[in-house]
């Protein structure tokens, strides 16, 4: 039985006065929070905001990112091993909105995806298609592709490291991002299915363990349907992570 997680991508968004109040909201109406995980993803600057306030809670923190680089002269970069030292549980990679600007192709995905295991956080890597790839039939070869990286470019240290660290992998339907649009339950089970069909070519095992989310504009109108499936395990939420009301009931469905 896999306990399901429910994680907030907050993208860019937050302030240190809004941040208090919606992590304050989310601590009083999660408190004794244990039928579920839950976790938010803040905008670097603000980790140790989060740690900070979350630290005596049963919600944890993460990143959006981190470095394809360990340490050297990458101005801007922040490195899983940074991340790591504000107490981060988790922290996303390959994100859409980061492939469709160019900025992560499969392969930095992947180093990016390594770093965060051997700086001990749990990596929640990204995968999903275009309209126009779902629409030119090819959705599963783009997510298979994408899902290369973890099922045959993790050696067996850094597989072991995706074991010891619980990854997740998180479905995101490109299309359904940001969009208020989202997958039917019918069509996110299908695509979950093969994510746990492609793990389990490498390790039968994990697959039944690796926690597989959902992620494109889930909401407390759709998270039921959604999280009723037998191989979604919870959801990557991006606007409703930001109004706590709707977090919070999110993670009450997910129960
Ligand atoms: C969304 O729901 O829009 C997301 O991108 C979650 O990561």
């Amino acid at each position: 039985m896999r306990k399901k997680l429910v994680v907030g991508n907050w993208k860019l968004h937050g302030s240190l006065l809004n941040n208090q109040s919606l992590i304050n909201q989310l601590k009083q109406d999660l408190h004794g929070l244990n039928w579920v995980d839950a976790a938010v993803c803040l905008p670097y600057v603000y980790l140790f905001q989060a740690q900070q306030l979350l630290q005596d809670s049963p919600i944890a923190w993460g990143a959006q990112n981190v470095s394809q680089f360990t340490e050297g002269a990458y101005t801007s970069c922040i490195s899983a091993k940074m991340v790591a030292e504000f107490g981060c549980t988790y922290t996303i990679v390959g994100h859409s909105e980061r492939r469709a600007l160019k900025l992560e192709s499969n392969q930095i995905a992947s180093k990016r995806l390594l770093h965060a295991l051997h700086a001990g956080l749990t990596p929640i890597f990204c995968v999903g298609e275009t309209l126009d790839e779902r629409d030119g039939g090819m959705a599963e070869m783009i997510v298979k592709n994408q899902m290369l990286n973890v099922v045959y470019g993790l050696d067996d240290e850094a597989f072991a490291l995706a074991k010891k660290f619980n990854m997740v992998i998180a479905y995101e339907p490109v299309w359904a991002i940001g969009t208020g649009e989202h997958a039917t339950p019918e069509q996110a089970q299908r695509m979950h299915a093969f994510i746990r069909y492609m793990v389990s070519e490498r390790d039968p095992e994990f697959a039944q363990q690796v926690r597989i989310l959902y992620g494109g504009s889930m909401s407390p109108a759709n998270a039921q349907s959604l999280l009723s499936m037998p191989d979604i395990d919870g959801g990557l939420i991006g606007r409703a992570a930001l109004v706590a009301e709707d977090f919070v009931e999110i993670c009450r469905i997910a129960e």
